[in-house]
């Protein structure tokens, strides 16, 4: 089995401005800086003959490039502790349209829906236990954080393989955006 999910990669000067928030919480187990990414799409586990599949049916998405912008954080909880801290994205149309054609090309292709929300973050800190309060002065230092917006070129299916300190993000397909001649159907 292979554990797949989709994303975005952080050019190396966002990485710079992530890496400067990832401090001040003693608790949390902060992301190695080469692991930053904007998960658009987590797989899990396919037997490895359908990674192809897989693969070939992202390389059929569509969507042009786009600029975003890193923006703010912010954190989430589940059983009242905070599991995670995060960097936000400034709202970006594009990145949801991107975001849905993944979605559509996976489910065409018999993946189990994911149900969930997309809400676009990228994790910076992880954290098996901590009540909200006890993150409200990083939450509360770093709300204005805004690094220079960059043009998404592309997006990435990896492979995740959870070593033990840390895991390990292998890129399997890159996949280009391009821009869109007029006629070209769209997906
Ligand atoms: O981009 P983030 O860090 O939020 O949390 C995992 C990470 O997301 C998420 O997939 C991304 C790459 O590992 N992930 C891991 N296991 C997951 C699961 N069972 C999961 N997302 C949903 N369900």
């Amino acid at each position: 089995m292979i554990r797949l999910f989709v994303a975005i990669p952080i050019p190396h000067e966002q990485r710079q401005r992530l890496k400067s928030l990832c401090n001040g919480v003693r608790e949390a187990r902060w992301t190695n800086e080469e692991n930053f990414h904007l998960t658009l799409r987590f797989i899990g586990e396919v037997e490895e003959p359908e990674l192809d599949n897989v693969s070939a049916a992202l390389s059929m998405v569509r969507s042009e490039p786009f600029e975003m912008t890193l923006s703010g954080v912010g954190h989430f909880e589940s059983r009242k502790r905070v599991r995670s801290l995060w960097a936000g994205v400034m709202p970006c149309l594009p990145l949801t349209v991107l975001q849905e054609r993944i979605e559509s090309v996976l489910s065409r292709n018999g993946l189990p829906p994911d149900g969930r929300k997309f809400s676009p973050h990228i994790t910076l800190g992880r954290m098996k236990q901590g009540s909200p309060e006890y993150v409200r002065d990083w939450l509360e230092g770093n709300g204005v954080f805004r690094a220079p917006p960059f043009v998404v070129e592309s997006f990435t299916l990896f492979e995740s393989y959870r070593a033990q300190t840390s895991a390990i993000y292998t890129p399997l397909n890159e996949i280009p955006l391009v821009p869109q001649k007029v006629n070209e159907e769209i997906l």
